[in-house]
């Protein structure tokens, strides 16, 4: 039932009741209007929808689903779009209709003593950081695309990005969930509480499915005490071996403090400052890879500035780092994390890219670098191969741009065997084919391989159960049964 869904088209009478119900800014029917919620970031899917609905309330939003779901109509949960593995485009039937939860985008409530922020799922993950900061605390989930992206889907994809190291994924931040599940009834879980045994820690079962159980709505999040001090350095390393040497360092001192640790290939970063205006690097020649280092503490006794520049020292001593820049200001911080942010940018218009988002364990990353990029390199001469990523998690982005002048499109067709390739390294290195990013359409053809037997059948059991007629987000996650 999951992989082949029985859905219906939405008929006139369908659309003119769910016109009724949402009011005219609740609904686009026309091709100009629905065609940008059609298309993924990456441009790698068009589809087309009957219809994209947009709801301002819970409320509204369930019955809109309790009508589509007794019409058989399938529906795509969709927010700030910028997923990376297709997980949020209808595919072409035009049969299917985008659901997209932007209008949704109220921090409800922030509360000082719990430290917890009740959110609708449409804010932005940008917003809710900004709203937290000016409550004196600190939303400690940050992504390249937070800007776009929306709570809800951030929780739906189970985000990582730059501070995991330090505070885990979105799972981890989420006490409680209100999610519309696929028959419009309404599952109430917002719940602030540390402690709630009572059960199935249903919450968690949202968190990651990708759209294809229902649709989160809102949550509470739990929130940290705001930094008193930051400090951020952009190193020059020969590898990721001296990288990893230089993170077991920064943990000697206090793994406390790490808050974020970053790695980038000199080809990465190469291609950032000659695509990407404005950026430009502040060391004096390139180097083969580099860090980004932050360090934070909400302690008011802290010196990190010591602490940074005492780790420096050590590793300039043993030639682990050959040069750094300390950012002196917060326009240098921000500067710093620019060229780490704009890889995805650069690497999009360098060309077709490849993207594997993989995880091993933090200690065999320079080894998944080295036999990937000599593995890929062999597969296609001339292939770009630039990682980067959350060395200090051990989620490498292992991502590869087609050769210089490659009609994109033919690079484009060999995705599987690239993919496959650096999947079967991570493999072999006890890793993941999907680290944060999530299966979407692009990665269901690996579960099997990956997922299979009682895992992928237990995950079908459960799909079955909630979403019966397989109407939530069809085509993502699950690949076909049989
Ligand atoms: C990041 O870490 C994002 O910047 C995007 O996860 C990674 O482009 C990518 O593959
Ligand atoms: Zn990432």
């Amino acid at each position: 039932m999951t992989a082949t869904p029985s859905s219906a088209p939405p008929t006139a009478d369908l659309l003119a009741r769910l016109a009724d119900l949402l009011g005219p800014s609740g609904i686009l029917t026309e091709t100009t209007d629905t065609a940008p919620y059609c298309t993924d970031w990456r441009s790698l899917y068009h589809g087309r929808a009957a219809a994209v609905l947009r709801p301002a309330t819970t409320a509204e939003l369930a019955r809109a689903v309790a009508l589509c779901a007794g019409a058989g109509v399938a529906m795509v949960p969709q927010g700030g779009n910028t997923s990376m593995v297709g997980g949020a485009t209808p595919d072409e039937s035009g049969r299917d209709i985008v659901v997209c939860l932007s209008r949704m985008n109220r921090v409800r409530q922030i509360d000082p003593l719990d430290h917890t922020m009740d959110i609708e799922a449409g804010v932005t993950l940008k917003a809710a950081q900004d709203a937290a900061r000016a409550a004196g605390l600190m939303l400690p989930l940050s992504i390249s695309s937070e800007g776009s992206a929306q709570i809800g889907g951030v929780l739906a994809t189970n985000a990582g990005g730059n501070n995991t190291v330090r505070y885990g994924n979105a799972r981890e931040l989420v006490l409680g969930l209100e999610v519309v599940l696929p028959d419009g009834s309404v599952f109430n879980g917002l719940r602030r509480l540390r402690k709630d045994n009572t059960g199935y820690a249903l919450r968690q079962l949202f968190v990651g499915s990708e759209g294809t159980l229902g649709f989160i709505t809102s949550a509470i999040l739990q929130l940290q005490p705001q930094p008193r001090a930051v400090e951020a350095a952009l190193c020059a390393v020969a590898d990721a071996g001296a990288a990893l040497a230089l993170f077991s360092a920064f943990r000697a001192q206090d793994p406390a403090l790490i808050q974020a640790f970053e790695y980038m290939s000199g080809a990465g970063m190469d291609l950032v400052t000659r695509l990407v205006p404005g950026t430009s690097l502040p060391l004096a020649e390139p180097a083969p890879a580099y860090v980004l280092v932050e360090l934070a503490t909400p302690r008011r006794d802290a010196d990190l500035r010591t602490v940074l520049e005492d780790v420096l020292a050590a590793m300039f001593e043993s030639g682990t780092v050959s040069d750094a820049v300390i950012a002196e200001s917060e326009g240098q911080r921000l500067a710093l994390w620019k060229l780490r942010e704009e890889h995805a940018e650069a690497q999009r218009r360098a060309g077709a890219s490849v993207k594997n988002d993989v995880s091993v364990p933090v200690s065999r990353v320079p080894e998944l670098i080295a036999r990937a990029s000599a593995a890929c390199t062999a597969l296609i001469p001339g292939i770009r191969p630039a990682p980067f990523g959350h060395i200090g998690d051990g989620n490498i982005h292992f991502n590869l741009v087609q050769p210089e002048g490659m009609d994109p499109a033919a690079f484009l067709a060999q995705d599987h065997r690239i993919m496959d390739t650096v999947a079967a390294i991570v493999r072999d290195l006890d890793g993941s084919f999907s680290a944060e990013h999530g299966i979407g359409r692009l990665k269901p053809y690996m579960m099997p391989g990956w997922r299979g037997g009682a895992e992928l059948a237990t995950m079908r059991r459960i799909k079955d159960a909630i979403d019966p007629h397989g109407l939530m987000n069809p085509g993502a996650l699950f690949p076909p049964a049989g």
